[in-house]
C-alpha cells in the first residue's frame, strides 16, 4: 500500500496485509507490551470488583495492537491525547505501571496525584496529556497541540485517539477542517471498535468507511487492520513522516474490537451483541497474531512466550502492591492543581 494521493482515490485504502520487517528484539518488546496491556487490565478489572478502584473504568482489552503500534512510531517529544479508554495508551507510551495503577486506586502516587482516576491519566514528562471523559472533547486539544508545535517551529507530531462514535461529534469535523486548512502536524487515530457503548456503528452512522471523512477536508487517510501491530505501525509511520516533514495531517481508521464491556458496569457482551460475535473476533486477538508471527519466524517458542508473559505478571503484581501501599491524597490536595499559572 503506498501512502500517496489517498484523497484522489476514494475507497482505495482498505486494510492491507502487513509487511512485517522487524528484529527479534522489537518483536519481543512489542509482545511484552501487548501482554502488559492485557494483564494490567485483567488485574484492574479484578481490583475494581474488589472495590479498590472506584468510578468509571473502561478497558482496552482487544484493542492493544493499536496503542502499541502507534506508540512504536513516535518520538519521546511527540504529543498524545486520548479518551477515557486510555490505560493501554499510557502503558504503551511508557508511563510506569505503578503510577497508572496507583492512579486507578485514587492514590497520591498516581500519575495524576490520585485526583484523575481511570479516565484522566496524565504524564507531562512523556507529553501524555490525558485521558478525557467527554466524547470527542480531546480532538480539538490534539489539534491545538499540533498547532503549538507548528507555531513554535518544532517538528513534533500530535496524535489524538478517539472512538468511532466520536467521529460523529462536531468537534471531529471542525478539527479535521482546521488541521487540513492550516497544515498541522496532526495524526488522528480513529479506533473503530464497532460500538459506542451499546450502539452498533451501523445504527448510528450512515457510511461504514469512516476514513473517507478525511477526503471532505482533502486530507490523507487509510483504513488499517487494528489487530496487527505491524499493520498499525506501517500506516502510522507513513502518517508521522507526512506530519513531521510536510506538516500535513492524516486520519487513520483502525479497525479493531473490544472483547470486554464498554465499561465495568457493562457485561462482556451485554444484550447488544452475541457471544458468538465476540468469539469470532477473538480469533484475531492481537496477542495471538504477534505470538504466531514470532513462532513462525523462529524467534521463540511456547516456553519463550510464556516467560515473557510471566515476567509481565510479576510487573503487574508489583504495580498492584505499590498502589495498595500508596497513601490517599492529603485533604489539602483538594486546593492544588485547580488553576495553572499562564506561562
Ligand atoms: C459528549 C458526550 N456524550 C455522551 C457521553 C457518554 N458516552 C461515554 S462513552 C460513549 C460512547 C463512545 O463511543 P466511541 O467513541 O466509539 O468510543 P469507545 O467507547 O468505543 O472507545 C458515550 C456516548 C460522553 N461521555 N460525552
Ligand atoms: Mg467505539
Amino acid at each position: 500500500m503506498s501512502g500517496s494521493t489517498a484523497s484522489k482515490k476514494k475507497g482505495s485504502k482498505r486494510p492491507a496485509k502487513a509487511t512485517p520487517a522487524a528484529t527479534e528484539e522489537q518483536c519481543r518488546n512489542w509482545y511484552h507490551q501487548l501482554c502488559l496491556l492485557r494483564r494490567f487490565e485483567e488485574k484492574a478489572a479484578e481490583a475494581y470488583s474488589l472495590g479498590k478502584i472506584g468510578g468509571f473504568c473502561h478497558l482496552y482489552i482487544g484493542q492493544e495492537a493499536v496503542g502499541v503500534g502507534v506508540m512504536a512510531s513516535l518520538r519521546e517529544d511527540d504529543y498524545i491525547v486520548g479518551s477515557y479508554r486510555e490505560h493501554g495508551l499510557a502503558l504503551a507510551r511508557g508511563v510506569p505501571p505503578r503510577s497508572i495503577m496507583a492512579e486507578l486506586y485514587g492514590k497520591a502516587d498516581g500519575c495524576s496525584g490520585g485526583k484523575g482516576g481511570s479516565m484522566h491519566l496524565f504524564d507531562a514528562d512523556r507529553n501524555f496529556l490525558g485521558g478525557h471523559g467527554i466524547v470527542g472533547g480531546q480532538i480539538p486539544l490534539g489539534t491545538g497541540m499540533a498547532f503549538a508545535a507548528k507555531y513554535h517551529g518544532t517538528d513534533q507530531v500530535s496524535v489524538s485517539f478517539f472512538g468511532e462514535a466520536a467521529a460523529n461529534i462536531g468537534s471531529f469535523h471542525e478539527s479535521l477542517n482546521m488541521a487540513a486548512l492550516w497544515k498541522l502536524p496532526a495524526v488522528y487515530i480513529l479506533e473503530n471498535n464497532g460500538y459506542g457503548m451499546g450502539t452498533a456503528i451501523a445504527r448510528a452512522t450512515a457510511s461504514m468507511d469512516l476514513f473517507h471523512r478525511a477526503y471532505s477536508y482533502d486530507m490523507e487517510a487509510e483504513a488499517v487492520d487494528g489487530q496487527d501491530v505491524f499493520a498499525v505501525k506501517d500506516a502510522m509511520e507513513r502518517a508521522v513522516e507526512r506530519a513531521r516533514t510536510k506538516s500535513e495531517p492524516t486520519l487513520l481508521e483502525m479497525r479493531t474490537y473490544r472483547y470486554v464491556g464498554h465499561s465495568m458496569s457493562d457485561a462482556a457482551h451485554g444484550t447488544y451483541r452475541t457471544k458468538d460475535e465476540v468469539e469470532e473476533y477473538r480469533k484475531r486477538d492481537p496477542l495471538v497474531i504477534m505470538a504466531a508471527f514470532m513462532k513462525k519466524q523462529g524467534m521463540t517458542d511456547d516456553d519463550g512466550l510464556k516467560a515473557i508473559d510471566d515476567e509481565v505478571k510479576t510487573e503487574v503484581q508489583d504495580a498492584m502492591d505499590y498502589a495498595d501501599q500508596s497513601p490517599d491524597p492529603p485533604l489539602e490536595a483538594l486546593y492544588t492543581d485547580v488553576y495553572a499559572e499562564g506561562g
